[in-house]
């Protein structure tokens, strides 16, 4: 039982009156206090400065750029981690997802996604996304730089300067390779599926994990830049429970 001895200790914490912010950003981390409500379970996730947490209804990050907060495990689903066991998955992130769950169309999130270009790369090179997020592209470049995409429904933002941004909303599924005309080596993935059950994989490990699955039989999915065509029709069937914490090998 993972509910652990931090989320108990934080609760007895915080209805003590001690709670002491010393700002994320400070030497000594501490876990801002857990949200009100039993049966939650304290997970660590990265987020974005000011913003709410990805996956958890209360806290609110720091002013400190990808500072940690504590996602929590929705009461009622389950996890699903593994490692994607292929030879490309150790020089590139690999996105794994749930396919998609007949009769269930979700809402894309109101928080944007993000790609950078900063010493003319894109970043992160792998985005997986739902189907519906717009993405916001920077340019923290001292040059001018394109995006486009001859993928899928296909397009152009056109040339931008440093500080600028273009965004683009993603109405359809699947991988769009990113570019830029003005750069032929710039090159990034955002890889749009139909479920927010996704992950990216790890380069060290290349282990992922999806968190807050709802109770069911789906297929899981594996997206590679460097999968081929039968390697991307691969899937694999998981099982999950409430509470599951279910382990996968997926071999594509
Ligand atoms: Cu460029």
């Amino acid at each position: 039982m993972r509910v652990s001895i931090r989320f108990i200790l934080a609760s007895a914490l915080v209805s003590a009156g001690l709670w002491v912010s010393t700002g994320w950003g400070d030497e000594q981390k501490t876990d801002p206090p857990p949200c009100p409500g039993a049966g939650y379970q304290a997970e660590r996730c990265e987020c974005t400065a000011g913003e709410k947490c990805e996956g958890c209804p209360c806290a609110t990050c720091s002013s400190d750029e990808n500072c940690e907060c504590i996602a929590l495990l929705r009461e009622g689903t389950g996890k699903i981690r593994g490692v994607v066991k292929n030879r490309w998955a150790k020089r590139y992130p690999m996105v794994v997802y749930i396919d998609r769950i007949d009769g269930k169309v979700f809402a894309p999130p109101s928080k944007k996604g993000s790609i950078d270009q900063t010493k003319l790369t894109f970043t992160p090179r792998v985005l997986p996304i739902l189907v519906g997020t717009t993405v916001e592209f920077k340019n923290n470049d001292s040059v001018t730089h394109n995006v486009f995409s001859p993928s899928g429904e296909k397009y152009d933002l056109g040339n931008w300067d440093e500080g600028q941004t273009r965004d683009h909303t993603f109405e359809k599924p699947g991988a769009y390779t990113q570019l830029c005309k003005l750069h032929a080596e710039m090159v990034a993935y955002i890889v749009v599926v139909e479920t927010p059950y996704f992950a990216k994989t790890s380069i060290d490990d290349q282990s992922f994990e999806i968190r807050n699955v709802p109770p069911g039989k789906y297929q899981l999915r594996v997206w590679g830049e460097r999968l081929k065509k039968k390697q991307l029709k691969f899937s694999q069937e998981v099982k999950i429970a409430a509470g599951a914490d279910v382990k996968v090998t997926l071999k594509p």
